[in-house]
C-alpha cells in the first residue's frame, strides 16, 4: 500500500475539546485548554507520523457567531483553514443540542468541498442510552463521512478517530520529518501557557483581554536553568490590577502554575519573570490583532 498524506483541519464551536483531541493525538500538550470559550487563537499544527500515513491536524479557534474584531478573526483563521485541507473532523460535544454551533458549523462547511467526519466528543460526560439518539440526529444533519463519539480527555475511541481519518487520506508525500511534531516555536508554546494560567486563574473578561509576549529567552547551560521574562498584556489598568492581586499573589499563583508546564514543554529548570502592562484596546485595533494572530506563527517570534 503507498503512504497517504494530508492537512486536516479540526473545527467546531469553542470549547467542543478541539485542542484537547488535538493533544490527545500527539501525546503531549501542544495546544492550550481551558473550561472557558475561546481559548484558542491561532491555528496550531501539529503532526502525526505512522508507517502507514502522515496526517497534519490544524487546531483552530472554536466557530460562532461573531460580534466584534476579535471574534470576527478567530472565525476567519477557522473559515480560512477549512478551505486549505484535504479532510475536515467536526468536534462538536455532547451539549451541542443546547446551542446553535452545529447550524452555524454545518453552514461554513456548505462553502467547500472537503469530507468531513463528525467526532462528537466529552462521551464520557453522558450515559450509553444518550448516546445514541445524539448519533441519530447528529448523522441526518448532512452527509459526513463518518460520525465517531469519542472522548478526548481519556482517549476513548480516539484511535478509532484516527483510522477513518486515516483512511480518508489521500495518496501522498511526507510532508515533514518524522521527528518534527508542530510548526510552533518554544517560544510560542511558552506563551501559551502563560496564557492559559490567565484563562484559568482569572474570571470573566480578563482572559479575552489578554495577550502574552515573550520579552526574553536565555539559556544558562552552566546553570542548567532556562531564563524566560514575559509580559501579560491586558486592556486597562483596572485588568492589570486584578491579574496582579493582592500583594502580587494572583500573579505569582500564574507564574508558579505556567513555569511548571513550561519546565515539562522545556524538560529543564526554569526561572519565569511575569510583569503586566497595559496595552489599551489592543483586542480592537485590526493591526495588533494581526500581529497577534499571524506574527505567533513565524519562527523566532
Ligand atoms: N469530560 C471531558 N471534558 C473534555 C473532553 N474534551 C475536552 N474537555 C474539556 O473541555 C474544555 C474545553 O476543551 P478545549 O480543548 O480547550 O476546547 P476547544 O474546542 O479547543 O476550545 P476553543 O479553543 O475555545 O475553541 C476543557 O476544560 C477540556 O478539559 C472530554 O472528552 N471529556
Ligand atoms: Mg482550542
Amino acid at each position: 500500500m503507498s503512504f497517504k498524506s494530508g492537512f486536516v483541519a479540526l473545527i467546531g464551536p469553542p470549547n467542543s475539546g478541539k485542542s484537547t483531541l488535538l493533544n490527545n493525538i500527539l501525546g503531549w500538550k501542544l495546544a492550550i485548554t481551558s473550561p472557558k470559550p475561546q481559548t484558542t487563537r491561532n491555528r496550531i499544527l501539529g503532526v502525526r507520523t505512522t508507517p502507514e500515513y502522515q496526517a497534519i491536524f490544524l487546531d483552530t479557534p472554536g466557530m460562532h457567531r461573531s460580534n466584534n474584531p476579535l471574534n470576527q478573526a478567530l472565525v476567519t483563521v477557522a473559515v480560512e483553514a477549512l478551505a486549505e485541507v484535504d479532510l475536515a473532523v467536526v468536534v462538536m460535544d455532547v451539549f451541542y443540542h443546547r446551542g446553535d454551533a452545529l447550524e452555524a458549523v454545518i453552514a461554513n462547511l456548505k462553502k467547500v468541498n472537503t469530507p468531513v467526519i463528525l467526532a462528537l466528543n466529552k462521551v464520557d460526560l453522558v450515559k450509553k442510552q444518550e448516546l445514541l439518539p445524539m448519533l441519530e440526529d447528529l448523522a441526518t444533519r448532512r452527509p459526513w463521512e463518518a460520525v465517531v463519539p469519542i472522548s478526548a480527555l481519556t482517549g476513548l475511541q480516539v484511535d478509532d478517530l484516527l483510522q477513518e481519518v486515516a483512511g480518508l487520506l489521500p495518496e501522498g508525500p511526507q510532508y515533514y520529518p518524522e521527528d518534527m511534531d508542530t510548526d510552533q516555536t518554544e517560544r510560542f508554546i511558552v506563551s501559551e501557557l502563560i496564557r492559559e494560567q490567565v484563562f484559568l486563574k482569572t474570571f470573566d473578561e480578563i482572559p479575552y483581554s489578554a495577550a502574552v509576549v515573550i520579552e526574553s529567552f536565555r539559556e544558562d547551560e552552566q546553570k542548567g536553568m532556562i531564563f524566560i521574562e514575559a509580559v501579560i498584556q491586558v486592556e486597562r489598568e483596572s485588568q492589570k490590577g486584578i491579574v496582579i492581586g493582592k500583594q502580587g499573589q494572583k500573579l505569582k499563583t500564574i507564574g508558579q502554575a505556567a513555569r511548571k508546564g513550561i519546565e515539562t514543554l522545556l524538560g529543564s529548570r526554569v526561572y519565569l519573570g511575569l510583569h503586566v502592562k497595559v496595552a489599551k484596546n489592543w483586542a480592537s485595533d485590526p493591526r495588533a490583532l494581526k500581529r497577534l494572530i499571524t506574527d505567533s506563527q513565524k519562527p523566532g517570534s
